[in-house]
């Protein structure tokens, strides 16, 4: 998998790919992440990446030119990309479903904006896609870029070890998780319960998917709509809205 990023802050991109499963990933030479400085994409003597907005207002935009110039040189020495994804707020927003579609498309150049955003023509002429990573206000695209980057890699074949198979994953199988436990079996005045503890490799399946279902049922109701349930799963959300009443999975249960 093939990523090109192209931002004026190469170093917080980097950062955020050198731990990890991600930096693994680079380091077995699984992912190939190529950082560009915007800036080195300039030609004036103060590597200006920003102007003033064509009919006044606040902040400023990102000048068309250096993406330009990054763009065609990605292509010269990459060739054609994938998909050339611009984060920005008033993108569609990346789910599961996308990244697997993304991961499909490598190359794929991930453009980062700041500022109150970039010139639109850049978006015109090059951008396949517009993301957004949810709804709420961060300060450029650096961030959401990380977030795509780490969704897209875990996807590529060998990323994710066995022992955390991507399989599992609970976006993947469409339910949240269910709970974890590691020793001891009793802290601190709670214990793990005791079909975890009991070598019931079956029931202890079955008591997991029950968890992620009732988490789902009651968090995510939402994400039940496109689950693929089994004939017992559908029975117990079947009774769980006869009766919502049993504890909330995220109450627990307390000694008193
Ligand atoms: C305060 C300026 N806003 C006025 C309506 C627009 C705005 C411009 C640029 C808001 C945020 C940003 C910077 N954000 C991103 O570049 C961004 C982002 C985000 O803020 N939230 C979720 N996903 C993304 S992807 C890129």
């Amino acid at each position: 998998m093939r990523f090109d990023v192209i931002t004026i802050f190469p170093r917080m991109v980097e950062a955020g790919l050198a731990e990890g499963v991600v930096g693994r990933a680079r380091d077995r030479g699984l992912l190939d992440v190529m950082v560009r400085d915007l800036r080195d994409y300039t030609t004036d003597r103060h590597h200006v990446v920003d102007d003033v907005p064509f009919g006044g207002g606040p902040g400023m935009v990102m000048k068309p030119e250096p993406f330009f110039a990054a763009l065609e040189a990605v292509e010269a020495e990459r060739g054609k990309p994938g998909a050339v994804v611009m984060l920005s707020p008033a993108g569609r927003r990346f789910t599961q479903q996308e990244a697997g579609r993304l991961v499909t498309r490598a190359p794929v150049v991930l453009l980062c904006g700041r500022y109150e955003g970039v010139d639109e023509r850049v978006r015109e002429r090059w951008a396949t896609d517009e993301i957004s990573i949810g709804d709420y206000v961060l300060s450029g695209g650096e961030l959401p870029a990380l977030v795509v980057i780490d969704a897209v890699a875990r996807l590529v074949p060998g990323v994710v070890g066995d022992e955390q198979s991507v399989e599992g994953d609970s976006f993947v199988r469409g339910l949240l998780d269910y709970p974890h436990y590691t020793r001891p079996a009793e802290f601190a005045g709670q214990r793990v319960p005791d079909v975890l503890i009991s070598g019931h490799h079956g029931q202890i399946r079955r008591w997991r998917r029950q968890q992620a279902l009732r988490r789902t049922f009651e968090r995510r109701p939402d994400l039940l709509v496109s689950a693929v349930l089994d004939e017992e799963e559908q029975a117990w959300v079947r009774a769980w809205q006869a009766d919502p009443s049993p504890a909330k999975v995220s109450e627990g249960s307390r000694k008193s």
